[in-house]
């Protein structure tokens, strides 16, 4: 789907367990200026629920898994996250919803830029307005 993608991280496992490094810039397409993670989310609970306007983020099951769904005016997709090897990209102007975390799950954002609330669309029908627009031009 445009502007969401998978990346792949580097696992080095052996018998005391995995590792998983993520360098600025190389694993990561953008310089990462804020990280945050959620947990403790109870069971039947759904997050997100908007969109950004420029932010760039990757997000990572580092433990545990989350289901999120990407959707722009065109098309939507599903994607289960449950391995910390695995990153989803969502660039600008994609709605996502966070669900069905598992219990104990720990969702690790890597953020393209500092928190700013207006660079939020929290509202349906303003998203679907600035989103016809955004993918015309591209
Ligand atoms: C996103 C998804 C994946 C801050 O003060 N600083 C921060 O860096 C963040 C991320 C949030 N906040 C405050 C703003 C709200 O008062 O934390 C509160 C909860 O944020 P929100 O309701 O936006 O949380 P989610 O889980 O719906 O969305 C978050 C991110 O905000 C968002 O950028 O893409 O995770």
């Amino acid at each position: 789907m445009e502007n969401t993608y998978l990346i792949e991280f580097k696992d080095f496992s052996n018998q005391e367990g995995h590792l998983t490094p993520i360098e600025n810039c190389r694993d990561i397409p953008f310089e990462i200026k804020r990280i945050y993670y959620i947990t403790k989310v109870k069971p039947g609970i759904r997050r997100g629920f908007h969109s950004h306007r420029k932010l760039c983020q990757v997000l990572i099951a580092v433990h545990g898994s989350v289901k999120i769904l990407v959707k722009n005016p065109f098309e939507e997709q599903i994607i289960n996250l449950a391995s910390p090897i695995q990153g989803l990209f969502i660039g600008p102007m994609v709605w996502r919803e966070m669900y069905d975390f598992s219990e104990g799950s720990v969702l690790l954002v890597l953020a393209s830029e500092y928190y700013d609330e207006s660079d939020y669309i929290r509202d349906y029908e303003c998203y679907t307005r600035e989103s016809n627009e955004f993918y015309l031009e591209i």
